[in-house]
C-alpha cells in the first residue's frame, strides 16, 4: 500500500482508475474525496458548501418509506409461468391460450402481522402475491397460503389487523397473535373461527416459503371469447410437497436464524435448486354454486377439493433472486384490481374493498400516481394512455394530443379498441341500499369441523396446543372462556383438549350459533399438511455434526448420499474453522455448533470420534442440538461414539427408530428414512 492509498490518519482509500469505475455525486459529477468532509483547517468547522456531504447525507435521510400496513416483512423472487393446459374454453386470457407461453412474474412472499424487521417464523399467515407480466397488461394474483380468511368484509379489516398487531400504548406484542387483543376481536367475531383453526394449525409456521400452498382465496370469475364466465379459485401447489415446522422449533428459529425463510430461499435459487409451483384452478358454474353448502361469495369458506378437483393448468419457477431489495422487493406494488381481459372479479365484498385498499396504500407509499414507471411494476407489454405529470413522471405522452377524443389523426395518440380491450362480465345487479350482511354467510363452525376432523392425529395435537399456547398467553380469563365457547361448536375433543390445556375444569357455555353447523361434512384429506408431504428430501437440509477425527468415510458418505438426492447438506463443528477428520484432512465447518443449532436442519447425522464424543458430550450447545433434535421429531443418525452425548442428554435408554447407526454403507438407507422428514411416533 502506497501513501497515496492511505488518508491523512491512515484509512485506506479505494481508488478508481477509471471514469467507469469513479464514484459520482447525484448529479454525475466525479467525487475525489469520500473519506473527509470539506472542513475549515485540518480540526476546523465542517463547511455547509460542502455539496458532496450534504447531498450524501440528504439522500440518506430519505432512504425509507412507509412499510406496509400489513404484509411488512416480505421477500421477493423472479420467475416465470408456463402454460401447461390451454384453457381458451374458459379464458380468452392471454396467458392461458397456447401450451408453452411463458409468461414473467415477479412474487412476493410475506408474513401479515410482523413490522418489516421482525422474525420469519411467527406463527402467522403468509402472502404469497405474484404479479404475471402478461402481454395484455399484469395480472396481479395477490394471495395467502391459506385459502380462507379471518373476516367476511372488508369493512371489518382496520379492525382486524389493528387487533393483532402491538396496542398503540405500549407497542406490543409485535409479530404475534397470542395476546388479549387478538383473540378480543375474534372471540367477537364467529366468521373468523375457522381461519384461527388453519391458524393455530402448522400451516402458519411453514418449514419454507417453498413448501407452502397459494391460495387467491376469493372466487374470481374466467370469461371466454364469446362472453361466458365460469367461476374459478386458484390454487399454488408446491412440487415440493408441503412441509412445516413444530412450534418449539419456531420459537427456536426465531433466535437463532431471524431471516430464515428469506435465506432459505436466497440459498435455493442461489444453488439452481429452483422451487415450483403447479397452478390450479376450481372451475365451476351457477347451479354448483346454487347447491353449494355455503356462499362462494364468502372469503370465509373454501371449496372441498374433493367436491370440486383441482385442475392443473401450469407452472410457476423461481429462478432469480433480486439485483436489489429495495428496488424490487420492497418496491412491488401488488394490487388486486390488476387484471386482465379473461379474468373477473365477483361480488366478494372482501375482495371489492381489496380493491380499492391495494391502490390506495401504494399511493401513499411509493408517494404518488407514478409507481407503475418503476421498473418491477411496470408492464413488459406496450402501454399507451394519457395519464400525466405528478411526482417522478418518468413517461409522459409525447406529441401535442393528451386528451381523446381528437382530431389530430395518427398523431393524436392512442384510441380504444373493443377488440381487445377489457370487458366487466355484464352480471346482472339489482337490490335495495342497504348495510347488510347476507343471510347465507351465517354459517361459522361447518367448515372449521370439517378442517379439524380432515387432520391427522398429529396434526389435532398441535392445533390444540396451539389454541392453547395462544389463550395461554391471553390475561382475561372472560377472552379465554369466550374463545373456548366457540370451540366447543367446533368439535368436542378440540374443545376438551384446550380446556384441558388451559386448565379449565368447567366448560363455559358454547357461544350462540348464527345458524346451527353442519355436522356431516366428510373429511378432505386435501387439507392436511402431512397428507401432503413430499416423497423425497429433495430441497431439504441435512446437518452433519463431526467432531476432530470423525471417519472421513462415513462424512463423504452422507454428503455425496444426500446431495444425489437434491438435498442441502451443512457440516457443524466445535470451530467455525472445521474438523480434522480421520484421514488427516480438514473439513471446513459452515456453522460453530453454538450458531448452528439443529432447528435449523431438517435431519442431523452425530459422526464423532471416540476421542471426539466425549468431549463435546460435556459441551452445552452439543446437548442442545441432540435434545432438539430428538424433541422436534428429527431422523438423527449416530456413530457409536455419540453415546456419551446420548447419556449426557439423557437419551440412552430412548433410542429409537428415527435414530439409526450411521457408517459409510448406511449413508443410502438414511436419505430414505429422511424421505418421511420426521419420526412422528416419537411424538406420541
Ligand atoms: Fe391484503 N393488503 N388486504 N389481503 N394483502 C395488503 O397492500 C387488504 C387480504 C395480501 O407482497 C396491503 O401493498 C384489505 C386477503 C398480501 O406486497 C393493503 C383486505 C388476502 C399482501 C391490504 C385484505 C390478502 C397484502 C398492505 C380486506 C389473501 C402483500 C400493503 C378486505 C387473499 C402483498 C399493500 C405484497 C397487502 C389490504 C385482505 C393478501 C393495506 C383492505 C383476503 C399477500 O392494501
Amino acid at each position: 500500500m502506497t501513501k497515496n492509498d492511505l488518508d491523512q490518519a491512515g484509512a485506506p482509500r479505494q481508488q478508481a482508475t477509471d471514469r467507469k469505475h469513479t464514484m459520482t455525486t447525484a448529479q454525475g459529477g466525479p467525487i475525489a474525496d469520500d473519506q473527509n468532509s470539506l472542513k475549515a483547517g485540518a480540526r476546523g468547522p465542517v463547511l455547509l458548501e460542502d455539496h458532496v456531504m450534504r447531498e450524501k447525507i440528504f439522500h440518506f435521510d430519505h432512504e425509507r418509506i412507509p412499510e406496509r400496513v400489513v404484509h411488512a416483512r416480505g421477500y421477493g423472487v423472479h420467475g416465470h409461468f408456463e402454460l401447461t393446459e390451454a384453457i381458451p374454453e374458459l379464458s380468452c386470457a392471454d396467458i392461458f391460450q397456447h401450451v408453452g407461453k411463458k409468461t414473467p412474474t415477479f412474487t412476493r412472499f410475506s408474513t401479515v402481522a410482523g413490522n418489516k424487521g421482525s422474525a420469519d417464523l411467527a406463527r402467522d399467515v403468509r402472502g404469497f402475491a405474484t404479479k404475471f407480466y402478461t402481454q395484455e397488461g399484469n395480472w396481479d394474483l395477490v394471495g395467502n397460503n391459506i385459502p380462507v380468511f379471518f373476516i367476511q368484509d372488508a369493512i371489518k379489516f382496520p379492525d382486524l389487523v389493528h387487533s393483532v398487531k402491538e396496542a398503540p400504548d405500549r407497542a406490543f406484542p409485535q409479530a404475534q397473535s397470542a395476546h388479549d387483543n387478538f383473540w378480543d376481536f375474534i372471540s367477537l367475531s364467529p366468521e373468523a373461527v375457522h381461519m384461527t383453526l388453519w391458524q393455530m394449525s402448522d400451516r402458519a409456521i411453514p418449514r419454507s416459503f417453498r413448501f407452502m400452498e397459494g391460495f387467491g382465496v376469493h372466487t374470481f370469475r374466467l370469461v371466454n371469447a364469446q362472453g361466458k364466465s365460469h367461476y374459478v379459485k386458484f390454487h399454488w401447489k408446491p412440487r415440493q410437497g408441503l412441509q412445516s415446522v413444530v412450534w418449539n422449533e419456531a420459537l427456536k428459529i426465531n433466535g437463532a436464524d431471524p431471516d430464515f425463510h428469506r435465506r432459505d430461499m436466497w440459498s435455493a435459487i442461489d444453488e439452481g435448486d429452483f422451487p415450483q409451483w403447479d397452478l390450479g384452478i376450481q372451475v365451476f358454474d351457477d347451479a354448483f354454486a346454487d347447491a353449494f353448502e355455503f356462499d362462494i361469495l364468502d372469503a370465509t369458506k373454501l371449496i372441498p377439493e374433493e367436491q370440486v378437483p383441482v385442475r392443473i393448468i401450469g407452472t410457476l419457477t423461481l429462478d432469480a433472486n433480486v439485483d436489489n431489495f429495495f428496488a424490487e422487493t420492497e418496491q412491488v406494488a401488488f394490487c388486486t384490481q390488476n387484471i386482465v381481459r379473461g379474468i373477473d372479479h365477483t361480488n366478494d365484498p372482501l375482495l371489492q374493498g381489496r380493491n380499492f385498499s391495494y391502490l390506495d396504500t401504494q399511493t401513499k407509499r411509493l408517494g404518488g400516481p407514478n409507481f407503475t414507471h418503476i421498473p418491477i411494476n411496470a408492464p413488459k407489454c406496450p402501454v399507451a394512455h394519457f395519464q400525466q405529470d405528478g411526482h417522478m413522471a418518468m413517461q409522459n405522452p409525447k406529441g401535442r394530443a393528451n386528451y381523446e377524443p381528437n382530431s389530430w389523426g395518427k398523431d393524436g395518440g392512442p384510441r380504444e379498441n373493443p377488440e381487445i380491450g377489457f370487458e366487466s362480465f355484464p352480471e346482472e345487479v339489482n337490490g335495495t341500499k342497504a348495510r347488510v350482511r347476507s343471510e347465507t354467510f351465517a354459517d361459522h363452525y361447518s367448515q372449521a369441523r370439517q378442517f379439524w376432523i380432515s387432520q391427522t392425529a398429529v396434526e389435532q395435537r398441535h392445533i390444540a396446543a396451539g389454541y392453547t399456547f395462544e389463550l395461554s398467553k391471553c390475561q382475561h380469563e372472560k377472552i379465554r372462556l369466550r374463545m373456548l365457547g366457540h370451540l366447543m361448536n367446533v368439535h368436542d375433543d378440540l374443545a376438551a383438549q384446550v380446556a384441558e390445556g388451559l386448565g379449565v375444569d368447567t366448560m363455559p357455555d358454547a357461544a350462540i350459533p348464527a345458524r346451527a353447523p353442519i355436522t356431516d361434512l366428510p373429511p378432505s384429506d386435501a387439507l392436511s399438511i402431512l397428507k401432503n408431504g413430499p416423497d423425497s428430501f429433495a430441497g431439504r437440509k441435512l446437518g452433519i455434526f463431526v467432531s476432530d477425527g470423525a471417519d472421513a468415510a462415513t462424512v463423504t458418505a452422507l454428503q455425496d448420499a444426500f446431495k444425489k438426492e437434491g438435498a442441502m447438506v451443512a457440516i457443524i463443528a466445535n470451530h467455525i474453522q472445521g474438523a480434522k477428520l480421520s484421514d488427516g484432512t480438514l473439513l471446513p465447518a459452515d456453522e460453530k455448533i453454538d450458531g448452528g443449532p439443529s432447528v435449523v436442519f431438517d435431519a442431523v447425522a452425530l459422526v464423532f470420534s471416540q476421542e471426539g464424543g466425549t468431549s463435546l458430550a460435556a459441551n452445552k450447545p452439543s446437548q442442545d442440538f441432540l435434545s432438539d433434535a430428538f424433541a422436534h421429531c428429527k431422523f438423527i443418525a449416530c456413530t457409536q461414539a455419540a453415546m456419551p452425548l446420548l447419556k449426557a442428554t439423557g437419551l440412552e435408554d430412548k433410542v429409537d427408530e428415527g435414530m439409526p447407526q450411521i457408517d459409510e454403507a448406511s449413508a443410502g438407507d438414511f436419505v430414505q428414512m429422511c424421505r418421511t422428514l420426521r419420526f412422528w411416533e416419537r411424538e406420541s
